[in-house]
């Protein structure tokens, strides 16, 4: 392995500083005890001002966009040149990890840290952005921060209410954002070069190949649903079972089903029954109405779109011989999207520095690359995290694997600058 241009004692040294930092940062929750921090939240600009801070502290400029997202420039050797953008996102989900999002946008600060403290300038100007809203948790449409810094906000986010029954417009106005203002966080295409996000993998591929990074080549498609079985309420004590219309034994059955169809399927195909509301919800009331959620994942669209179809065949005929009606809506399609062939390319060479050899592999998670590569080349970096858990309090990351990551990510921001930026 050749070295690396930031030593392995830098290196230790910073991802101490980023652990800590990702340590601080998921004690700004809405909920005490766990971490649940969510768009246009005190809590989110609390975050933003803390991250703000490190920025301004590595010797960036800082300021906070039009949609909530906190940014910051770190100037290249000429002055107003194009920027290599680097970012993931500071939301999280409800009891969330304290990596997802954070990781990348604190080992991200490290890289500009490092230029800053040894005084270089690189042929391009690096931006970081800490994305305001990416997994959705408040208002369930997704990608609010990178879809702000690209331009394709649909009209209609701005009067989309969350959960406490709150508009985007009206949490925008409450955070001291302007509504009608959002179209100046769209960036110009001449503005931003190439995009680039280290993100916990979120998987069990790297630990499995013992590898402590690994490279993206497509971040798969998703689609969401929201879905509604309808039958009819009755009296717990007196309807025979052969009469009834329960939509909730509707509903067991095809999350099982749609579980076998798509283990038959096999990996890296998934779907997901994440939230199911039970209605009215007593004890002693037959189920009159379910409403669900679907995700389903995977790494082609028109297979996307073909298993799709076969899962809500199988609801429909679930509801026919029930005798219940069964509907659905998405409210969530994303394409699979691929990675730069150029930015894999360099991250390779940086994580092959970095640990030896490297691994290329596909991401099941969805993340704010899918936004920026509309408008721009994306590549991503993963880093191992323990037995791939996310979205769940336990996730963690090794300190020497984020020492590596940050090394590899300064070599492949070098790298490319000189490439791009010649
Ligand atoms: O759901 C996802 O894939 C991402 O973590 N928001
Ligand atoms: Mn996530
Ligand atoms: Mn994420």
């Amino acid at each position: 392995m050749c070295d690396s241009l930031m030593s392995a004692a830098e290196a230790a040294q910073a991802a101490a500083r980023v652990l800590g930092r990702c340590d601080a940062l998921a004690e700004i929750s809405e909920t005490r005890g766990q971490l649940t921090r969510v768009y246009l939240s005190p809590e989110h600009l609390h975050a933003n001002r803390c991250v703000g801070e490190w920025m301004k502290a590595a010797g960036m400029t800082v300021w906070q966009d039009a949609v909530g997202n906190i940014c910051g420039r770190y100037e290249a050797a000429e002055p107003g040149r194009p920027a290599l953008l680097l970012g993931s996102h500071l939301d999280t989900v409800r009891n969330a990890g304290r990596y997802d999002g954070m990781l990348g946008v604190l080992t991200a600060i490290e890289t500009v840290q490092y230029l800053h403290q040894h005084q270089r300038r690189l042929p391009l100007a690096i931006e970081i952005v800490g994305f305001g809203d990416e997994e959705g948790t408040r208002f369930g449409i997704t990608l609010l921060g990178s879809r702000g810094l690209t331009g394709s906000w649909p009209a209609s986010w701005l009067t989309h209410s969350g959960s406490d029954g709150l508009s985007v417009a009206d949490a925008m106005t409450q955070a001291g954002l302007n509504p009608d203002k959002v179209a100046l966080a769209a960036r110009q295409v001449d503005d931003i070069v190439a995009y680039l996000e280290l993100h916990i993998e979120q998987g069990p591929c790297l630990e499995q190949a013992d590898l402590a990074l690994g490279v993206v080549t497509t971040i798969n498609g998703a689609r969401r649903l929201n879905c509604r079985f309808l039958g009819e309420a009755g009296h717990a004590g007196t309807v025979p079972m052969a009469q009834r219309k329960d939509a909730l034994a509707a509903t067991a059955e095809w999350i099982t089903a749609l579980e076998t169809a798509t283990l038959q399927q096999g990996a890296p195909w998934v779907a997901t029954v994440g939230m199911v509301q039970c209605i009215p919800g007593a004890a002693n009331v037959i189920p009159g109405e379910v409403h669900l959620t679907l995700d389903v994942r995977g790494p082609q669209d028109h297979g996307l779109e073909a298993l799709l179809a076969g899962l809500l065949a199988q609801a429909d005929g679930i509801a026919r011989r029930r005798g219940v009606r069964f509907s659905a809506e998405t409210y969530y399609r994303i394409g699979a999207t691929a990675c730069d062939e150029t930015l894999q390319a360099v991250l390779t060479q940086a994580v092959t520095m970095a640990q030896g050899r490297s691994l290329s592999l596909s991401s099941g998670a969805g993340h704010d690359a899918i936004a920026i590569a509309e408008r721009w080349p994306v590549g991503m970096l993963f880093v191992r995290c323990d037995r791939g858990i996310s979205h769940h309090p336990a996730e963690a990351v090794r300190e020497d694997d984020v020492a590596r990551a940050i090394r590899a990510y300064i070599q492949a921001v070098s790298l490319l600058a000189a490439r791009l930026g010649g």
